[in-house]
């Protein structure tokens, strides 16, 4: 047998190509060098800085499963999952600003569009010099979005359209508006349209006040009368599939990017049994203190590996969107549990922000009920094992 390395305890590193590790190195050392130096003042300050995505789009981190004739990095699924982790090993709200950009706006408008919209649109979201975000959630449409309000009506030249999107990543700084509404000429079916920053009628108010995912700008889209041509439909897709095939990869994404945060919060919390004596010994010396750092361990080396699998059944396209749930529910739930246990492990010291812990317990909060919440994924995995459906 081998020797063990105790931060990788199922050689997650051997299964791993030369490419993917040399993309997730360089997806690293940005993190470390150019998120890590900010979050601190940006999540005290509730503040994100804009001049990210443009960073992040010269290291080749936006886009990374898109194809490199529209400026992305044309790698594969297990690539992206690997940026995601390096970049919420920072914070959740950064790989959310990056997840949004390429899961959930440029891979619809690459999906679903057309060459022009391609051409228009892909080179900048790639670059960062266009920030893009997604509205899919209202009011009073959430974990149910075939509720939705927002409507499209036909006009002379295209569409009018009407609604409140609500909790939106990157909504107050972006260019480009992927919205998603109910189509009357499309007999009330769902469509995607693509809509610039300062069309008439459009407004991206801040939400204020939010005590998770502080270094990730949030807001409402309002679409007050907002007339767009006929070239802001995006027409490969209609129906609920169409948001759904853009949520399948960011839930996957996220699969990924939790085992960053919960990686950085197992290993403070080693670190700090390590530093810290009580009873004349280091905390790490306790039996309790060991058996969660081995629970840690366990979850997380497990949670990759699943990850793994996903994404490289996501690239031989044997991936079922009841897979992603699976890895999307159990990652950001344990996720959540490390960050909960070591920020017990810190003591007094664990309320601090001199320590990443309970800032990413926080994020993880939000993770955890964004893109499906637990119980809403626990669902899609009941119904697919027993045939009943228990939303409704
Ligand atoms: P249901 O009857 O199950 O399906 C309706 C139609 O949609 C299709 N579909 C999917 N297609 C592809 N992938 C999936 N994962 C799909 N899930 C459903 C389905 O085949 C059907 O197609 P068709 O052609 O027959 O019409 O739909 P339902 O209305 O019963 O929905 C139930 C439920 C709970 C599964 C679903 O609505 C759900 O997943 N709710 C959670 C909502 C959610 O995830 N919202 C996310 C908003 S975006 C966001 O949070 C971004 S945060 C980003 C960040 O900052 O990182
Ligand atoms: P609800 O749907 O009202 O759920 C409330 C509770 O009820 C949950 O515990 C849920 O599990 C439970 N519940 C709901 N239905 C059932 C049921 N049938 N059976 C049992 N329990 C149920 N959306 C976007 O479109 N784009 C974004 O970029 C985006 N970014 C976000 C960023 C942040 C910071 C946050 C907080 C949210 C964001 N969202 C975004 C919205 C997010 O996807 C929703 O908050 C999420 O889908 C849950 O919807 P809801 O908040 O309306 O909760």
């Amino acid at each position: 047998l081998s020797s063990f390395d105790w931060t990788d305890p199922l050689r997650l590193e051997d299964q791993l190509s030369e490419d993917e590790r040399m993309l997730r190195d360089a997806a690293r050392r940005f993190a470390e060098g150019r998120l890590a130096p900010r979050v601190r003042q940006a999540y005290a300050e509730e503040s994100a800085d804009p001049a990210i995505f443009a960073e992040m789009g010269e290291a080749g981190l936006l886009g990374v499963t898109i194809p490199e004739s529209f400026g992305g990095l044309g790698a594969g699924y297990v690539s992206y999952g690997l940026v995601a982790r390096e970049v919420e090993r920072v914070d959740s709200g950064y790989r959310s600003m990056m997840s949004v950009q390429s899961s959930l706006v440029m891979y619809p408008i690459h999906a679903y569009g057309t060459d022009a919209q391609r051409a228009r649109y892909l080179p900048g979201l790639a670059a960062g010099s266009l920030i893009g975000c997604f509205g899919l959630t209202e009011p009073d449409a959430g974990s149910d979005p075939g509720g939705m309000r927002t409507s499209a009506r036909r006009t002379a030249n295209g569409y009018l359209l009407n609604g409140t999107k609500t909790w939106i990543s990157n909504a107050p700084m972006a260019d480009v508006f992927v919205v998603w509404a109910k189509s009357e000429a499309h007999g009330g079916r769902i469509r995607g349209f693509v809509l610039d920053k300062g069309t008439p009628g459009l407004s991206a108010p801040r939400i204020d006040g939010k005590l998770s995912l502080r270094a990730s700008p949030t807001g409402q889209i309002v679409l007050a009368d907002v007339e767009v041509p006929e070239d802001a439909l995006l027409p490969g897709v209609e129906g609920l599939k169409g948001p759904f095939g853009c949520l399948n990869r960011a839930r996957y994404g996220i699969a990924w990017g939790v085992m960053g945060a919960a990686e950085a919060c197992w290993h403070a919390a080693r670190q700090y049994g390590l530093d810290r004596r009580q009873f004349g010994r280091p905390l790490a010396q306790t039996q309790l203190f060991q058996k969660k750092l081995a629970d840690m361990q366990t979850d997380i080396a497990l949670g990759l590996q699943g990850a793994l699998a996903l994404g490289r059944m996501m690239e031989a396209g044997t991936a079922s969107p009841e897979s992603v749930s699976l890895m999307k529910r159990n990652n950001c739930g344990k996720a959540l549990d490390i960050a909960r246990a070591a920020r017990d492990m810190l003591g007094g010291n664990g309320i601090s922000d001199a320590f990443p812990v309970m800032r990413h317990m926080i994020n993880l909060e939000t993770v955890n009920t964004y893109e499906g919440t637990h119980d809403v994924h626990a669902l899609i995995l009941g119904r697919a094992q027993t045939g009943l459906q228990a939303f409704q």
